[in-house]
């Protein structure tokens, strides 16, 4: 059953959730938001790996509040848990504001401890009131952060190294396919909780294999050749799975920092497969690696200025990294500098790198139907960058007009007044903004929001559609409400009008996965090969029933429903060939 919708219901979203802010005294008057009232502050990075590590008290100073190392221990955890994302390891700031012993001391204990258990209205989250953090812990944080922070472990050369593994070597390994698997049609879905990925066959929805991955796994990526799936986990452990063997499995594996998201291959025509490429939260860096063995060659530190402020920043992350098609460049998103980077890898020795100003806080993004332009989100700022990887420039910044864009890869198709557009949705509100992505064709829309129209609520995190489709798929799994978390929105291309806001289609899909237990979220819609089913992850709690459903993209109907006691948590899904291809 699917239910027309000509008016987007609308969910209250602050925008402001993103932003916390220790500069207003604590208004204990107003009752702030929960820190689940905002899928934007959900949303938060969390350093759980880092908030593992054992640490010691730094130098104390005069004044100090007393704590014992096992309370600082405790307070690291919290803090690298439930703080860090937005203030930074280093309490140096991100998107939220610093919190250096220079700052916390001048407020001091009691303004920490109510602005910790109140929150603030422009989105500091309540974690006393809320009952996320007990009063012990709360009374420990306050008197935490007036301590100075503790800097976890750099992780250079010879950590990586000894974290680094090649379980079969490139002449053990196949030489042929050794599988009866259709590889190109092979769905690689992200076990979250499980640290694992399943290989789900595309046509025969058949689980061929699950394998152990990092933390928290991530995201997956695949080389240019389509052989190799590249494997990657929050605890910035990377996995590289050889397709062709029997059962496929890990070849070799490395662990590239302690937090980590996103890892890609070079594409560049004559440098397939040559190089894999991986990028952390902590410590700030990116590595270069064999494409046949995840051998470290080379690693490069992304510290330092701010694009626009041009103050150094002690921990900038890497966000998204793509590669280029028209160049053999790694696209490399440092989210606190706002730069993007156009790493050359051809001479790892003489490295050469473009260095773009872009807008702070980048975070995902995807190229457009021509892989020349790379379209990446701002998001804390509500803007796309532009980037021309042919010339290797800036070509834009737009604002989306919306709050905070969150695009994944995006979408790209052509809309019938406007002409080719690709696609973001947000996290903070309820919007689908389309910018023209066509220079030559469409000269006055390009680099512009040509439209902007609603879908079914805020806490969207993806967006898809396929070069063989008609529709374009819209979900919110971090909406509060839980029948919209479970649902997805669908727009009928062709029927699409400039300056008219398109009908879309609901469709339940938590109802159709059949779960009875649990609130599941529904998450990321990723094509088959062909173009002609969209997947969806029903996404569960680990400790109850999840699923993936399938539904047929000409009749939107329900066609399958995965569900196999091992799929855990899943999340991401990455269809082999148009993930290669960069098909989205
Ligand atoms: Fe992701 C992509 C970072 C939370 C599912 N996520 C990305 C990318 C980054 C990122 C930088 C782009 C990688 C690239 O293209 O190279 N994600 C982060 C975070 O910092 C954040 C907000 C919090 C955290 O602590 O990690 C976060 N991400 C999540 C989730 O909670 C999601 C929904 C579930 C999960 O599996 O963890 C999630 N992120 C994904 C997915 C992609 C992704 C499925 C790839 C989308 C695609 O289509 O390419």
């Amino acid at each position: 059953m699917t239910i027309r919708f000509t008016q987007a219901r609308r969910v209250l979203m602050s925008s402001a959730a993103m932003a916390l802010t220790m500069l207003a005294a604590p208004a204990m008057a107003e009752k702030p938001k929960t820190h689940a009232d905002g899928p934007a502050a959900a949303y938060q990075p969390s350093m759980t790996t880092l908030a593992e590590i054992n640490v010691e008290i730094p130098g104390r100073k005069e004044g100090d509040p007393v704590m014992t190392q096992e309370e600082f221990q405790q307070g690291t955890k919290i803090y690298f848990e439930r703080c860090a994302g937005c203030h930074g390891v280093l309490r140096k700031g991100a998107t939220g504001k610093p919190l250096t012993t220079d700052i916390t001391r001048e407020n001091g204990y009691e303004y920490l401890h109510s602005f910790i258990t109140y929150g603030s209205p422009a989105g500091m989250p309540n974690w006393g009131t809320s009952g996320e953090l007990s009063e012990e812990q709360i009374d420990l944080m306050a008197r935490y952060l007036l301590l100075e922070p503790p800097a976890p472990p750099e992780f250079g050369m010879p950590e990586m190294r000894n974290s680094w593994k090649v379980l079969v070597k490139p002449e053990d390994r196949p030489t042929q396919k050794m599988n009866d698997i259709d590889i190109e049609n092979l769905m690689s879905v992200t076990l979250r909780d499980a640290g694992e990925i399943a290989l789900i066959d595309g046509n025969t929805y058949e689980v061929r294999a699950i394998i152990k991955t990092g933390y928290a796994v991530h995201i997956s990526r695949i080389s240019a050749s389509g052989r190799y799936l590249f494997v990657i986990g929050r605890d910035a452990k990377v996995n590289m799975i050889d397709m062709w063997m029997e059962t496929p499995a890990t070849v070799a594996e490395i662990k590239v920092g302690m937090e980590a998201r996103s890892v890609e291959t070079s594409k560049m025509e004559g440098w397939e497969d040559k190089y894999a490429i991986a990028g952390s939260y902590w410590p700030p860096q990116y590595v270069i690696m064999d494409g046949d063995t995840l051998e470290p060659k080379k690693i490069v530190s992304t510290r330092g200025n701010i694009y626009d402020e041009q103050t150094y920043h002690p921990e900038p992350r890497v966000a998204a990294i793509l590669a280029s098609h028209y160049r053999p460049e790694f696209i490399v998103n440092v989210k606190e500098t706002g730069k993007i980077l156009l790493v050359d890898y051809t001479d790892l020795k003489n490295l050469k790198t473009t260095e773009i100003e872009a807008e702070r806080f980048l975070h995902d993004g995807g190229l457009d139907s021509t892989h020349r332009y790379f379209i990446t989100a701002a998001n804390a700022r509500n803007k796309l960058v532009v980037i021309d990887t042919k010339e290797g420039k800036l070509t834009a910044i737009t604002d989306t007009g919306g709050a905070t864009p969150h695009p994944g890869r995006g979408a790209n198709f052509t809309h019938p007044d406007l002409g080719p557009v690709w696609a973001t949705s947000h996290l903070g509100d309820e919007s689908v903004a389309l910018i023209g992505t066509d220079p030559e064709g469409h000269a006055d829309n390009a680099w512009k929001i040509v439209q902007s129209f609603e879908a079914l609520g805020g806490g969207s995190l993806f967006i898809k559609t396929h070069p063989e489709s008609n529709h374009l798929y819209v979900d919110a799994p971090l909406n509060p409400d839980a029948e919209t978390s479970s649902s997805v929105a669908v727009f009928k291309i062709s029927d699409m009008k400039a300056g008219e806001a398109p009908e879309y289609t609901v469709l339940p899909i938590g109802e159709w996965a059949g779960i009875a237990d649990g609130q599941p979220r529904v998450v990321q819609p990723e094509f088959n090969k062909q173009g002609t089913e969209v997947w969806f992850s029903v996404w569960n709690s680990k400790d109850k029933e999840s699923a993936i459903v399938v539904v047929d993209d000409k009749t939107l109907e329900l066609k399958k429903v995965i569900k196999d006691k091992r799929l855990i948590t899943p999340t991401g899904k990455f269809n082999v060939f148009n993930t290669r291809g960069d098909i989205y």
